[in-house]
């Protein structure tokens, strides 16, 4: 579809990064907005959700993460983020990085509420729940493949660097295989051209 391809971002948004990395290497022009999801009242008649990312093309918004992501590969003429050789597992893993983000966005926002509101309890099922996560990755996951870039790579790549950046970078110390390859991922251009900025 022709047209000018809108992403409404955030600064920090690791699902955000996600597709910004997509379009990146999948060399797909897109404008981005960068707005402040919690004041964007525009938003939601693309999205009634309002949330971000978001993606408009003409007169179609695309939401969610994972379907601009679909979006951008399906237009590109670049090899496909998602073959269907291990389409599932690619899948599976883009979900499970996913849910990483997902706990640690929630973990983040419930220990900026104030000290009456919020809870240890909630906050410590995210750091469990984070934890567990990426020990699973290190024990199940080894599609390392540097010769061949699949949606599985740039989503558990946003999500440890979200983790780092909103959590800590603990674990790193017991999951050597994934700190290995994580070092050499970040070191690429799509990675380090889309680093979260502080706030
Ligand atoms: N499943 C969605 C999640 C998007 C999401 O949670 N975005 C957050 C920012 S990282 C958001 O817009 N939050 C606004 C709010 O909760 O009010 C996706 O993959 O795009």
């Amino acid at each position: 579809m022709d047209g000018q391809i809108i992403l409404y971002n955030g600064p920090n948004s690791p699902f955000g990064r996600k597709t910004k990395v997509t379009a990146l290497v999948q060399e797909v022009k897109i404008e981005e907005k960068i707005i402040d999801v919690y004041k964007a009242d525009f938003l939601d008649k693309y999205n009634p959700l309002r949330k971000i990312p978001t993606l408009t093309v003409n007169q179609l918004s695309i939401t969610d993460s994972d379907n601009i992501c679909f979006y951008l590969d399906s237009v590109s003429k670049k090899q496909t983020l998602f073959p269907k050789k291990n389409y599932w597992e690619i899948m599976n893993i883009t979900s499970i990085a996913n849910g990483l983000m997902e706990s640690v966005l929630e973990r983040r926002m419930e220990t900026i509420r104030p000290e009456n509101e919020k809870s240890n309890n909630f906050i410590n099922k995210q750091e469990t729940r984070i934890k567990r996560t990426i020990n699973w990755l290190e024990n199940n996951w080894n599609n390392y493949n540097e010769n061949y870039l699949t949606m599985d790579q740039i989503a558990v790549g946003c999500a440890l660097d979200y983790t780092i950046f909103r959590f800590n970078e603990n674990w790193k110390t017991e999951n050597k295989k994934l700190n290995k390859w994580f070092g050499e991922f970040t070191e690429k251009d799509f990675m380090k051209l889309t680093i979260p900025q502080q706030s």
